[in-house]
Formats: structure tokens, sequence, C-alpha cells
């Protein structure tokens, strides 16, 4: 009889998130974003059914709010029935979202669902066939707030197979989330577990493999800094062996996009060039996705984007492209980031670090042979090893574009620093 243990580690779903931060006035990207968190948890439940797993943790944060709203407890019910149909166990830790404590049970949960008790580690083992599997400890937060350190307070027991730890923690202090029941990795290590499924950080990703401890981030990202692939994990463990795969989930992708205008000249190339970035990102991801652009370069597209109406035109037009595209893309927000095109004679009039640059550049560009003498003192110390590599490194070369392009990216740095 196989000992070998299977489940999903999933967290941070956040069931009832209203989804901030984004101006969606566009109905179907509206309705994806509500819906979002609900086909996450229907995506871990088809995994679940799929792998034919033993049992399912969810590492705190099912809920977005204490309140805990009512279609939130409905879609946690209908997972469970469904899961309790295959023989699926659920196992859940509270988090500093959906704390323990005071919390309105308007709706009742099936016999397959163990919430962890908050005062306590709990420890329920899992069997099959009547022997005894693997044992899995965990407990929830009993408010918001906790900051005593929890991990400390699990401690495997000596007959356990296999051990799993569940709690909803921020471990080594991670900047830019709260630090709540706050632990470090020897905390983890201490415990004796196997595999600990932990919840908080929404970034997916494992903080130790000795013993295993891991964040299955959230499903689904939840805003627009939590970009990128989302999704659980998929944990096989036998004693002495544990393996855990990423597996995505998430039904739509926040993404952020920088766009080069360098060579953009007028307002319509700034579309076509935003609107390719878009069908990249649809290709890249073959999901709806939300995108945040940043426009950055030098050049003309400054001033088309700086007149008046240009960059809300650009916005409404480039939305009704992206979501043309199949799978559509929200373009969230453009940010200008793109700088005036240098007056090259202007700077020559001068008579700073800008107008000496110029000049240098200027005596290059006036005689190629010495630009081309130039380039190859450069890469002279390498000759010889270019030869015998059979490389000829220069001869490629336009000296003309280098000295120009080199002359254009110091400028760039000189003038960024003079505010230009
Ligand atoms: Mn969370």
């Amino acid at each position: 009889m196989s000992r070998t243990v299977r489940f999903v580690h999933a967290a941070d779903l956040h069931l009832g998130a209203p989804f901030k931060g984004v101006a969606a006035d566009d109905e179907q990207v509206r309705h994806a974003l509500v819906e979002a968190p609900y086909r996450a948890l229907g995506a871990i439940v088809d995994l679940c059914v799929r792998e034919r797993v033993d049992f399912l943790v969810i590492a705190g944060d099912v809920y977005n709010s204490a309140e805990r709203p009512i279609r939130p407890q409905l879609a946690l019910m209908d997972a469970a029935r469904a899961l309790e149909d295959v023989g699926v166990r659920i196992f859940v830790a509270h988090g500093n979202h959906d704390p323990a404590a005071d919390a309105p049970a308007l709706v009742g949960l099936p016999g397959n669902v163990h919430v962890f008790a908050h005062a306590r580690v709990d420890r329920v083992v899992v069997e099959r066939d009547g022997e005894p599997l693997c044992a899995v400890y965990g407990r929830s937060l009993g408010r918001r707030d906790v900051k005593d350190n929890l991990a400390r307070s699990f401690s495997r027991e000596p007959g356990d197979a296999l051990a799993v730890g569940v709690l909803h923690a921020n471990v080594g202090a991670r900047a830019g989330y709260d630090d709540y029941a706050p632990c470090s990795a020897s905390d983890l290590a201490a415990a004796g577990m196997d595999y600990w499924a932990l919840g908080h950080i929404h970034e997916p990703g494992v903080v130790s493999e000795t013993p295993w401890a891991v964040y299955a981030g959230a499903p689904q990202g939840m805003d627009p800094t939590q970009t990128g692939e989302r999704g659980c994990y998929l944990v096989t463990a036998e004693p002495g062996h544990v393996s855990a795969e990423f597996v995505p989930l998430a039904s739509l992708i926040w993404d952020a996009r920088t766009v080069e205008l360098g060579e953009a000249d007028t307002l319509d190339v700034v579309e076509d060039r935003i609107a390719e970035t878009c069908a990249f990102v649809s290709r890249a991801w073959g999901r709806p996705s939300i995108v945040r652009l940043t426009l950055t370069g030098r050049g003309e597209a400054h001033a088309a984007l700086s007149a008046a109406g240009a960059q809300g035109e650009l916005l409404a037009r480039v939305r009704e492209r992206a979501l043309g595209l199949d799978p559509w893309v929200w373009v969230d927000r453009i940010s200008d980031r793109t700088a005036p095109a240098i007056d090259l004679e202007a700077v020559r009039q001068g008579a700073d670090l800008a107008a000496d640059i110029v000049r240098i550049a200027d005596e290059l560009l006036a005689d190629p042979d010495a630009a081309r003498a130039a380039i190859e003192s450069l890469v002279e110390p390498l000759s010889s090893k270019l030869r015998q590599a059979g490389i000829d490194a220069v001869a490629a070369l336009d000296p003309v574009s280098v000295v120009e392009r080199a002359r254009d990216r110091v400028l760039d740095a000189v003038l960024a620093k003079e505010g230009l």
C-alpha cells in the first residue's frame, strides 16, 4: 500500500475582494475582476479532483474581510461539497484578513472541512485504509494583528510518519507585508514538520527546502503590483522525501510593461507601438490581462504626448484596440516618462559639458576613419582573442551610428541630471 501523500497547498484567496485601485469602466473587465477570486477557487477544486489528492490546505485569508459576506461563504461551501463528493478533506487556517475570532458562520460547512483553532495548534491525522498517513498541524490567527510567534507553538509528535504545518505568518520580516505572526525560518525548522504550508505573502515562493516551507501566494493576483503568474502548489510527500510543484491558475493576469518610443515621432506611431505591446501581452499569457504601461525614450513623441488632450485620446483608443484582442487586454494606466528630443544645434552653441560632448562627437562624425580607429582602440586588448575565435567585432559596425548612439546616451545622462 502506497504511503505517498498528495495534497494541494493554496492560500490568500481573498474571496469577496473589491479590487481597489483599478478604474475599469468596461463591464466585461469589471465582471472578470469580481469573478477572478471565485474562478481561482474553482480551479483549485478542479486541480484537487484531477490529481486525486488526499487533501487541500488553505493557509489563511480565504475571505477578504472579517465580515465575511454571504457570497464568499457560499462559494467555500460549494467548493467543500464538490470535494466531499470525491473524498477530499479541506484544512483551513484563518489569516489576518479573516481572523477566527468573532467570525459569523452564516453558512454551514460540510464534514470534510476542518477549520483550525486559534488558541492552540490543532493536530488532525489523515488516514488511508484505516492507517494513519499524515498529521496536519494548524493554527488560525485569532485576530488581525497577532504579534506572537505562533510558529514556536508547533511541535511534531514523534510517531508521525509525515507532518504538515499550516500557518498564516510573516517569515523573516518580509518588507511590504504586515508583520503578523512573525517568525524566522529557523523557528519553522525547529517544529519538525516535513512541509510548511504558508500564507500571507502573495508572491508564490519557496522559503526553504530543509524542511520545505512554501508560500503558495495568492492564486489570483489582487492588484496592479501583483504581476505575473499566480497559482498554488501541488505537493507529493512520503517519509524522507517531499516535492512541490507550482501550478498556475489565475484567470486574469496583471502585467506592467515599458514601451520604448525613441524612434516614434507622431501619435499614430505611438498608438501602434502600444497596440503591438498589448498584442504581445495577450499572446504571452493566453488569458485576459490588465496592463500598466510606461512610455519611455527621448524623441519627438514627447511633444506629441504633451499636446492638450493627447494622452486621454490615446488611452481611449488603445483601450478599445486592446479589448478587441483575443484574449482581451485592459490598459489600466499609461504613464508618460518620455523626454524631449535634444536640440543638438542649441546644445552645440553652449559652453558647458553637453556642448563638449557634442563637439567631440562632431569631430568623429566628420571623419569616419577616425571614428573607426577609436572603436578599434576600444577592442584592441581583445584583438588576438577575437581573431582566434574568428570574430571581426568592428567590421560589422557602422561607426557613424555607434558614435551617434554613444553621444545620445551620454547627453541623456547629462541632461537628465540637469532636469531637462
Ligand atoms: Mn493575504
